[in-house]
């Protein structure tokens, strides 16, 4: 196992649409393992490959509330195969996009088909927080960010915001090293 850095905007890798996994083999596992560490460890609630510059279509989860057991939840190839009319607003965060939060809407139930880490083929359908989850996480796999769901001026604010601690951030790395 091993902890990965998790990239954060204005990487364009965040941008990519990840691949269907072929086959679930020893480097998908351990590909899982690495993302359950580095989502426990942020912490966060979920996770897409993408997000640790992997672009294949795997997700992590965990939510389990800080008084409940684990419950570690994975979903490979995700697909949304319905989505409700009725939507609901739900606060979103983003480890790619740190201590940001917003309120989004989305669907408020959706019908995900996915293989579990042992290949078999689900579906799950979803209301809630997960709905949410699962769909913030699909839409990782797409290259899509919750940011994209809000108004051009709040996102463009965001994106500069980011953009400029990135090259404050390089500018320092750079200083450190002359
Ligand atoms: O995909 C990600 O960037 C992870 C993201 C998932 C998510 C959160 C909220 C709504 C939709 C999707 C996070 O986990 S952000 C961190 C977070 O929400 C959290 C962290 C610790 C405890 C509780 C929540
Ligand atoms: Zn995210």
């Amino acid at each position: 196992m091993a902890l990965r850095d998790i990239l954060k905007i204005p990487d364009p890798k965040l941008r990519l649409v990840s691949t269907p996994v072929k086959s679930i083999g020893a480097d998908i596992q351990a590909l899982i393992e690495d993302m359950f560490e580095t989502m426990y460890d942020a912490p966060g609630i979920g996770l897409a490959a993408i997000q640790i510059g992997v672009p294949q279509r795997v997700v992590t989860m965990d939510l389990a509330k800080k008084d409940e057991p684990a419950a570690p939840q994975v979903f490979i190839n995700p697909e949304l195969v319905w989505t409700s009319e009725e939507k609901s607003i739900h606060e979103e965060g983003c480890l790619s996009i740190p201590e940001y939060y917003e309120d989004v809407a989305r669907p408020a139930r959706v019908r995900v088909r996915y293989l579990d880490r042992d290949g078999k083929p689900q579906e799950v359908e979803a209301d809630g927080i997960l709905a949410t989850c699962l769909q913030h996480e699909i839409d990782h796999l797409n290259g899509v960010l919750f940011i994209d769901h809000l108004s051009k001026l709040k996102r463009s604010m965001v994106i500069k915001r980011y953009a400029k601690a990135a090259k404050r951030e390089a500018e320092e790395a750079s200083g450190d090293k002359a």
